[in-house]
């Protein structure tokens, strides 16, 4: 039997049959609806929206949630769903991460049953899109330190304040913005058109172009007393939150390698050096094998990580784990993959160098890749050393 690039444990056979056909829906939606966009989006700094009802109608907004018409699919499928999003375009993946993990999982998880009856049926449609706002300009790997505050005023609250490089922040409808209060940190919903409520897009970005990312600015917004989310207590809930998109990123991660590993295999094939092809080269082969062992590494990580989660006892250093090691690892591939193509490697034509430059963003957000590494630390060592 031939054995796979990239699948060299052959871990597909482990799959269900609905998990496998759930994996290739994606990759088929990708490959037909998302593709023909991606070039466009990426050079002028957008994401193709028209596909948003699309993604919607997949059940893939959401995808990992029960009720409220999720597809409540098990943590291997979720997981599947975001290595195929991003083996398109991390931006792709943060859309569907944002609006399912740091959107609806907070108002699914902590919201009120009016919240989730008014917002859970719109944003797993796409009808409506959010945003998560916990990082401030001056407050990002430590968000607990945020200025941004709600005080209490008769039942309602008034929110002052500012959250930057929030994903989709120009175009949500309702933002999950998090807050200090006299009660410790709370989440709150803020809807598109409130008083003194400002979102902006932020320019110039050379990584993740196909994504929108801006900030949110607060003066005096008056937030009624129905949109606080009634079971956040604390930055546990924000963190709580990441969790799931940190997963998500794992197997992400995973499908931007993918990609450039294909097209580093096929390229070296093809390409004809010194009378001989690429891939005939020792050296070339190396950078092959290192790649492909990385990424058996990484999806077996990440495997394992779905069976934790389904069984109810992940832990949040186990996902930092994770997520540090797979975003290096696909980093590193894109790189190496871009270096196999020479010249051709920096071209739009090809994927690598796209991913490369998305992945920059990656292993920053959601925690950067040195964040991740001190939460392993502290769980092996018993000292916290962020501070
Ligand atoms: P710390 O004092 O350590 O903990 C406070 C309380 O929270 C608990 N906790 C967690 N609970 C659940 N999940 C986690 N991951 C948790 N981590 C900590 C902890 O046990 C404690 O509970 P209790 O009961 O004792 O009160 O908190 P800290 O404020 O010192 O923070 C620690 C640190 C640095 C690890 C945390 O702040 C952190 O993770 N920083 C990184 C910030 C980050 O990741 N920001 C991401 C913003 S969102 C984003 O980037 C979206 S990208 C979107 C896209 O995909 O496009
Ligand atoms: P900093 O915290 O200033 O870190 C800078 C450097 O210092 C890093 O190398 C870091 O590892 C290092 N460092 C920091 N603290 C320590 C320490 N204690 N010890 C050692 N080294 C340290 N945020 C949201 O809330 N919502 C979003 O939707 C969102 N989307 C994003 C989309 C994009 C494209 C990007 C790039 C970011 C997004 N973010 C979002 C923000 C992201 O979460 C932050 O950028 C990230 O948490 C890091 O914060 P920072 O950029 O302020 O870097």
């Amino acid at each position: 039997m031939d054995l796979q690039a990239t699948d060299f444990l052959n871990l597909e056979a482990t799959l269900s049959a609905e998990q496998k056909l759930v994996a290739d829906m994606v990759r088929q939606f990708v490959d037909q609806t998302f593709r023909p966009h991606l070039r466009t989006a990426y050079e002028e700094g957008t994401f193709p929206r028209e596909i948003i009802p699309q993604l919607g109608e997949l059940g893939l907004l959401g995808a990992q949630l029960k009720g409220y018409g999720c597809s409540g699919l098990d943590s291997l499928s979720y997981g599947l769903i975001m290595k195929e999003l991003e083996r398109g375009d991390s931006g792709l993946r943060s859309f569907a991460s944002v609006q399912g993990a740091l959107v609806m999982y907070p108002i699914h998880a902590f919201g009120s049953e009016a919240q989730k009856q008014k917002w859970l049926p719109l944003l797993r449609e796409g009808k409506a899109i959010g945003c998560f706002g916990l990082t401030e300009p001056d407050f990002g790997s430590n968000p607990s330190g945020m200025r941004t505050n709600a005080k209490k005023d008769g039942s309602d609250w008034i929110l002052n304040g500012s959250k930057t490089w929030i994903t989709n922040a120009s175009m949500a409808d309702v933002a999950v913005v998090w807050a200090k209060t006299d009660q410790g940190i709370r989440g709150f919903l803020v809807e598109k058109g409130t008083k003194g409520f400002e979102q902006r897009a932020i320019h110039g970005k050379l990584s993740l172009r196909a994504s929108v990312t801006g900030s949110l600015f607060f003066q005096d917004c008056r937030i009624p007393a129905e949109n606080i989310l009634p079971e956040t207590v604390g930055v546990k809930n924000a963190l709580m939150c990441l969790n799931q998109a940190r997963y998500g990123i794992a197997f992400g991660a995973l499908g931007a390698a993918e990609d450039c590993l294909m097209e580093a295999l096929n390229y070296s094939k093809n390409r004809i050096m010194f009378d001989k092809p690429l891939a005939s080269f020792q050296l070339i082969q190396r950078k092959l094998a290192i790649m492909a062992t990385q990424i058996t590494t990484g999806n077996l990580l990440a495997q394992r990580l779905s069976q934790l989660k389904a069984d109810g006892t992940l832990q949040p250093a186990q996902i930092s784990m994770a997520k540090q090691n797979n975003v290096l690892l696909a980093l590193e591939a894109a790189r190496t993959a871009r270096d196999i193509l020479g010249a051709n490697g920096i071209s739009d034509e090809y994927r690598c160098m796209r991913h490369a430059c998305n992945l920059e963003s990656v292993y920053t957000y959601e925690g950067t890749n040195d964040i991740h590494l001190l939460i392993v630390g502290q769980s092996l060592t018993g000292i916290q050393a962020f501070t």
